[in-house]
């Protein structure tokens, strides 16, 4: 695997590990696209549970071997070369006539154009093999799919409508016990070309043995900045790491465990994390911009997200600012097993999770 240098405050890093890119070839793309026509005829829209119920058996019948392989390895390879991300390039083709002028924010956006991509973005889901949830902590739900548009009214947050401040890497939901395992970003478009970040766990040196206290559960991992916290209740204590000492998963969002100051962590537990992010910080790679059709899909436990700041709608050229259509992304996210996170689920759809905050459910569900 080629390495990149990443130049940071005058400091030099080398970042080893990349995520793997796979260019879709002009056949797989019509193959992909061909069976979400398919789908979409026989099924009306993705959100459909009879759909949903059989993703694995219709990804196996209709993605091309070469991504079902890639796929399946990708799912249980937790090894020291993972990274934990793959660029597929060009999964799809993306009718940007036919989406149109970009909404001003995710709540007036049209669904029924994004029909044919959550098709395709589900099967990839469904290869790895895993199921699309959603999440009662993020938008009520709102469905299998989130598109993620820059919000004017919005753009100072750290959260998906955000755009002039850079969005933390975190992986998604840190606060969960029942986190997503699998996420898909598909970019529909990203005409001001800002650079997705993503950080890996596997880019350390031996972080198992370097950093053996974060796997101890005396760390704060407070509710994200989308959801209103009254009395955001940080009592409940968890570990960064976990699962294998040597080759670790992570839960972890910058922004809240370390920065967020109205959470307190402990003395010894910020010192820990400071530490951690001291070396973490030097290996986010940031070198790749994705294009229309693109999609990241990243295993949660080893990678994080994350992306730069922008001016939503301003394309620079040569020095030179063009006004351009805003960035649209469709993010999904799934979960192996519905069985391990039933208690926090609703009664009568499994794949709607309504845990609120590690292991405690939202009580007025
Ligand atoms: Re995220």
């Amino acid at each position: 695997m080629n390495s990149i240098k990443i130049l940071d405050n005058e400091t030099l890093t080398q970042v080893k590990l990349l995520p793997t890119v796979i260019e879709i070839t002009s056949q797989e793309q019509r193959m992909i696209k061909d069976a979400a026509i398919h789908l979409q005829k026989k099924y009306g829209n993705y959100e459909n549970r009879d759909f949903i119920r059989h993703v694995h058996q219709l990804a196996s019948y209709f993605l091309p071997e070469r991504i079902l392989n890639i796929a399946a390895d990708f799912a249980s390879d937790f090894s020291k070369n993972q990274y934990g991300a793959l660029i597929f390039k060009g999964l799809m083709e993306i009718d940007q006539e036919n989406i149109g002028s970009t909404p001003p924010n995710w709540q007036s956006a049209d669904y029924s154009k994004f029909n044919l991509y959550g098709f395709a973005c589900a099967l990839i889901h469904g290869a790895l093999p895993s199921k699309p949830v959603q999440y009662y902590s993020q938008r009520q739900g709102g469905g299998l799919i989130h598109a993620i548009i820059p919000d004017e009214k919005m753009r100072e947050t750290q959260t998906g409508s955000g755009s002039s401040t850079d969005l933390y890497v975190h992986t998604e939901d840190a606060f969960l016990k029942h986190q997503a395992d699998f996420l898909s970003f598909m970019y529909v478009r990203n005409e001001e070309q800002v650079p997705s970040t993503l950080y890996s766990i596997r880019s350390h040196e031996s972080i198992g043995e370097n950093y053996r206290p974060l796997f101890d559960r005396i760390y704060k991992i407070p509710k994200d900045a989308n959801l209103e916290t009254e009395q955001n209740e940080v009592d409940t204590l968890d570990s960064v790491l976990y699962g294998n000492y040597k080759l670790p998963f992570m839960r972890f969002d910058a922004a809240e465990q370390l920065f967020n100051s109205s959470i307190k962590q402990t003395e010894e537990a910020q010192q820990y994390l400071t530490e951690f992010w001291e070396e973490a910080r030097h290996l986010i790679y940031s070198g790749f911009t994705p294009q229309a059709g693109d999609v990241i899909l990243v295993n949660n436990h080893l990678c994080a997200h994350g992306r730069s700041a922008f001016r939503a709608g301003v394309r620079n050229i040569d020095g030179i600012e063009h006004p351009c259509e805003r960035r649209i992304m469709l993010r999904m996210m799934s979960k192996v097993s519905l069985i391990d996170m039933r208690a926090h689920t609703l009664t009568e759809d499994p794949f709607f999770v309504i845990e609120e905050h590690l292991g405690k459910n939202f009580q007025h569900l």
